[in-house]
């Protein structure tokens, strides 16, 4: 592996004055300037822009390094940053509306250079502020449809999926993944933590075998199922929105894998907003309105996602599945496995290493507790009951039945 030299805020300025994109997004200006983005766990982020035209003439700069940022003991290849381009250009050729400019990929220091997207805020910040974006459901469920159909065997064929899995094949990142979200919250680990009123709900976790094994069987359909190019991290905070647009980020864990995992993800992301308003919308009716409109984003965007999905599939799909009686099976499967692929981030995120702003930011304990404990509920909800769904509205209905236990 080539020695890395991680940018610094004045060594990405320099940088970025070699590359093609100081002329073609700076026009040579001499006013660049750079700062830190400190979201994200993965990688070194900098925005870089014109002091005389921030929003404008600006890009974002992104490196990786051998390590995962925020926790430098996460060992990760550089060659994420080749994965992450792959996507972006394939994401890109189906769905280019969602996914940001690409302007650069240094192969060498394993540096991107894409569209800054400062007209758009993270959507997990978004959601803790009660925003409604009116379009996010046709985005997302477009987003997922065509990413997911255009690299399955529906309608690749078997020689050219086959050839093009390899490609992708990210091991540790995925090996990330199998111990973040499908092992170390199930068992007693030294990374997994948990806000300590919730001892109990974790207890019980840990001691429920039938539980266990119903996320084994996701664990291993995870590593096993090579269905399509998922992203394999699509939560909110991988897609940055306004009212009129939708980009989806960060493609560097995808890998060949079971496509309910990125369904399944977003929805657990939306249902972890839904549990985590308890905090954030202080005002009961605006809370109650506000998980309505989460609640019924999810029933919107698996209906867009179905639809959009079944008409690629009618109308490109290759000759390889001549049953119309199969696309049905095949959706329901679909939707079962959404819930429990949802049911093991939701878990993760509330009980193992990597949490997220929506509860981090609940500086009360009492109140965190609260809306964990009504996280935790409705992840057991969907796992213990994947096998029973047979529509988007059951998925749902567990999000609104469920009660906290503290
Ligand atoms: C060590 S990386 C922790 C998490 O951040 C990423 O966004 C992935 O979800 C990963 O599990
Ligand atoms: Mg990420």
């Amino acid at each position: 592996m080539s020695e890395v030299q991680p940018l610094t805020e004045s060594s990405v300025i320099e940088y970025v004055k070699q590359r093609e994109v100081y002329d073609k997004v700076f026009r040579r200006a001499e006013d660049l300037q750079a700062e830190q983005i400190t979201e994200g766990n993965v990688n070194l982020l900098f925005r870089v822009y014109s002091a005389a035209a921030p929003k404008e003439k600006s890009v974002i700069v992104k490196q990786a390094l051998p390590y995962a940022w925020r926790y430098p003991d996460f060992k990760m290849p550089v060659d994420r940053s080749r994965i992450e381009y792959e996507v972006l250009k394939i994401e890109g050729t189906y769905c280019p509306e969602q996914v940001p400019i690409l302007y650069d990929y240094d192969e060498e220091r394993h540096i991107l250079i894409i569209e800054d997207l400062n007209r758009h805020l993270v959507m997990r910040e978004g959601l803790m502020q009660q925003k409604r974006y009116p379009h996010v459901d046709r985005h997302m469920g477009i987003f997922m449809a065509r990413t997911l159909f255009y690299t399955s065997d529906l309608y690749l064929s078997s020689g050219e999926k086959k050839a093009m899995v390899p490609r992708f094949i990210n091991p540790v990142l995925c090996k990330v993944q199998e111990d973040l979200v499908f092992t170390q919250p199930y068992i007693e680990h030294p990374n997994n933590r948990y806000t300590p009123k919730l001892e109990p709900q974790v207890r019980a976790i840990y001691a429920d075998d039938d539980l266990r094994s119903e996320i084994f069987m996701f664990k291993e359909r995870y590593m096993t199922h090579a269905q399509a190019l998922i992203h394999n991290d699509l939560h909110t905070g991988s897609i940055m929105l306004n009212e009129e647009e939708t980009k989806v980020v960060d493609p560097e864990f995808a890998f060949f894998g079971p496509m309910a995992h990125d369904i399944g993800t977003y929805f657990a992301n939306l249902a972890l907003s839904y549990a985590a308003q308890e905090y954030h919308a202080r005002d009961p009716q605006e809370r109650a309105d506000y998980r309505a409109w989460l609640a019924d984003l999810i029933v919107r965007t698996w209906n867009i996602f179905e639809e959009e999905f079944l008409r690629l599939w009618e109308e490109e799909g290759n000759e390889d599945w001549p049953s119309p009686t199969f696309r049905r099976k095949y959706m329901h499967q679909l939707l079962q496995d959404t819930a429990g692929f949802g049911a093991a981030e939701m878990m993760r995120r509330l009980i193992g290493l990597a949490h997220v702003h929506d509860f981090w930011t609940i500086e009360d304990e009492d109140v965190r507790a609260t809306a964990e404990s009504l996280g935790l509920n409705i992840a057991k909800a969907w796992i213990k009951n994947h096998s029973k769904v047979g529509r988007i509205e059951d998925i749902v209905e567990m999000v609104v039945e469920a009660k906290p236990e503290i």
